[in-house]
């Protein structure tokens, strides 16, 4: 059977991308899936999906991850049976514009700092304690290449990725004496909705930043997650970077036009 059956996922940011593909790949794996993001009409749909394709058990919560109040609010009144989370998959993020740093947009700063780095803070703190009094879990922090290098004007959004290793090694720490496995995936360029939000809806822009060569796809990201879920107890899967075979860095992508 597989390790994840019956057990409960939570995925923030489940409405597109990544997110959505960890949210199949769980309930395929017969695991209870709680969903989150803040367009609801969109995990309605995917909940319904994910019942037809699987028969999965869904709870959907609409949230944003940067409002620590209702963060606190929602995880805390989680009805009884949803409340043992065994799986948490920090997933929202998001990165607004590619600007010099002294040209940016302070607004567009303050959303990655507060989506990317706040709001995985907001949600650990409410989930972990959970898992520490149970002596049992699995927290896997989406991160990004983005979190191991940086690129030019991506400044701020490669900040926040750091950030998300900096936490991830500082909460593996914190953990080391607890059951609890902690594991970061870091993606590098993978085709989702992430560079229409970049480029605020700019379509055009957003297409070209996966044309000439393969991108991952938001399911090659699921994979890497489940691997880190579905390890035996003892195994603890602490980094995974994964990157297009014609990526070998944030600046060098093969591409033939
Ligand atoms: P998408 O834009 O397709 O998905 C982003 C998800 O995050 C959406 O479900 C969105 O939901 C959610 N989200 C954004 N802001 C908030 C918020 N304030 N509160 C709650 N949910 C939020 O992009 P990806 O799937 O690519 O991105 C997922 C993660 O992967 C991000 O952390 C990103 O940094 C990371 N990543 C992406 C890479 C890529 O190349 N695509 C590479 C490396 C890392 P909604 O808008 O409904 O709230
Ligand atoms: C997303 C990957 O290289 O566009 O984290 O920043 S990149």
């Amino acid at each position: 059977m597989n390790p994840l059956n019956n057990k409960i996922a939570l995925i923030t940011g489940a409405s597109s991308g990544i997110g959505k593909a960890c949210a199949a790949a769980f309930a395929a794996a017969g695991a209870r899936v709680i969903l989150s993001a803040r367009r609801k009409n969109r995990l309605l749909e995917l909940s319904a999906d994910l019942k037809a394709k699987h028969g999965a058990e869904t709870f959907i919560i609409e949230l944003d991850v940067r409002d620590n109040k209702a963060v606190t609010l929602a995880f805390n009144r989680l009805p009884d049976e949803w409340q043992s989370i065994d799986v948490l998959v920090n997933n929202a993020g998001l990165s607004r514009g590619l600007d010099k740093l002294h040209e940016g947009s302070i607004e567009d700063w303050e959303e990655m700092i507060d989506t990317n780095v706040k709001g995985l803070l907001y949600v650990s703190r409410v989930v972990v304690p959970g898992m520490v009094a149970r002596k049992s879990g699995t927290i896997v922090n989406i991160g990004s290449i983005a979190g191991h290098e940086v690129y030019p004007k991506g400044n701020v959004y490669c900040a926040t990725k750091h950030a998300v290793d900096a936490l991830t090694k500082g909460l593996r720490m914190d953990l080391v004496d607890t059951p609890i496995r902690v594991c970061t995936v870091d993606p590098g360029l993978v085709q989702t909705e992430f560079s229409e939000v970049r480029f605020r809806g700019d379509t055009e822009r957003a297409k070209i930043t996966y044309k000439g060569y393969k991108p991952l796809q938001p399911e090659d990201i699921a994979d890497a997650v489940m691997f880190c879920a579905s390890a035996p107890p003892h195994v603890q899967i602490a980094e995974v970077l994964i990157l297009p075979t014609a990526q070998s860095s944030t600046t060098l992508v093969h591409k033939v036009l």
